[in-house]
């Protein structure tokens, strides 16, 4: 079977102009596509807002399906400062020996899973159900809750159909709904009651936001680790070599799971909101209108990374923006780098050779731009 080929569709579009046009259901957007200027309007927080209406700042937006703001992300600062205050630890406990050791424990099962010999399907039965497990860690809860996210799919938003199902959303937000209220009622260790018992300036944390927090924490991390997990195995599936040397070199893990975010790029790009008439790149750019900073683009930046479009799994220099930049970078990191890197770790000592049968690739719709970010499925056998 042939290689994947995770193209880089910016490229010629990066080198000459800098940035590109998008429609996106009508409200365009000005992608920005260099490194150097991606990190540039990430920190101008002021002139690229992300307190916009809940849901713009989305690619796809999302205005239509949510009404809820997404916190912190959707929050610019000061405030947006007050909120990640009260979250930076809790989303920092992946890195604790417990928490890694439930972890892998979860992976190992998965891979003993795979390890029966039977063909099986990479997606569904594996990336899901470990993105889903893996949560329970991040939310302090029950694994058996996993089960109810799994018969979720893969998208929380969206479905095979359409790309922003309403009623696939309302799913979510009612499931959130009734474990803020359980947790009111009960309070126990989750992150559900430590976010309702926490206080920012002096009183508690609304419903409403506690919701916005749960909602990016179910949404932000779903597909971006399905994907980022099922590129992953397919990687090592392609380059056997590489697998005898992570499992000769284990400690290559951490630098594998940087360079695999940097070519992969789980999330194309995130947008922001323009807070008056300015420029990016000489493109002008109209007050209330939308740029997106476009890590995806940004990671294959030829002026940054040598040989931008190879995996080099020891690359030594590695400034990429696979998790966002500044203020905003992604909560769910350390979280997202575990699984990662544990993922690397137990298939490097338990497999031998992973035998691709078949896939379906999934590629995003950019209206100019066509991007591969995964795949929909992938039929595999694990040796
Ligand atoms: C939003 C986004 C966050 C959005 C870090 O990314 O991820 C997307 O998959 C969701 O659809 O709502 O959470």
């Amino acid at each position: 079977m042939k290689k994947s080929n995770f193209k880089d569709p910016f490229k010629e579009q990066r080198e000459q102009q800098g940035t590109a046009e998008m429609d996106d259901q009508g409200d365009p957007v000005t992608m920005v596509l260099r490194l150097k200027d991606v990190r540039k309007c990430a920190h101008d927080w002021n002139r690229f807002r992300s307190g916009a209406t809940p849901g713009r700042i989305v690619v796809p937006s999302e205005v239509h399906i949510r009404g809820t703001r997404q916190i912190p992300f959707e929050v610019d600062p000061p405030l947006h400062k007050k909120y990640r205050d009260l979250m930076e630890d809790w989303f920092r406990r992946p890195l604790q020996e417990p928490y890694r050791s439930a972890l892998r424990a979860q992976i190992q099962e998965l891979v003993d899973h795979a390890l029966k010999g039977h063909r099986f399907e990479i997606v569904e039965d594996f990336a899901l159900p470990l993105q889903s497990k893996a949560l329970t860690l991040l939310l302090n809860i029950p694994l058996s809750e996993a089960e109810v996210w799994i018969s979720w799919g893969t998208h929380v938003f969206r479905s095979e159909e359409t790309k922003l199902d309403k009623e696939k959303a309302s799913i979510l937000y009612d499931y959130i709904d009734r474990k803020i209220e359980d947790a009111l009622a009960a309070p126990g260790e989750d992150l559900y009651s430590k976010l309702l018992t926490s206080e920012l300036d002096g009183r508690r944390l609304t419903k409403e936001e506690v919701k916005g927090v749960m909602i990016l924490t179910f949404a932000g991390g779903r597909d971006t680790i399905i994907n980022a997990v099922t590129n992953s195995l397919v990687y090592l599936a392609e380059h056997p070599e590489q697998l005898v040397n992570l499992r000769k070199h284990p400690e290559l893990a951490a630098r594998a799971v940087e360079e695999l975010i940097r070519y992969y790029s789980p999330l194309t790009h995130m947008g922001r909101v323009a807070s008056e008439d300015t420029s990016v790149c000489e493109h002008a750019v109209k007050s209330n209108t939308r740029i997106s900073l476009c890590w995806a683009s940004a990671n294959r930046d030829e002026s940054v990374f040598d040989r931008p479009d190879e995996v080099i799994l020891d690359r030594k220099m590695n400034p990429h923006v696979g998790f966002g930049f500044g203020h905003h970078k992604c909560l769910g990191a350390t979280h997202a780098r575990q699984v990662l890197m544990l993922l690397l770790q137990v298939v490097a000592e338990n497999v031998t050779t992973i035998e691709i049968e078949g896939l379906k690739e999934n590629i995003e719709d950019l209206d100019r731009f066509e991007r591969q970010v995964g795949f929909q499925h992938v039929w595999a056998r694990f040796q």
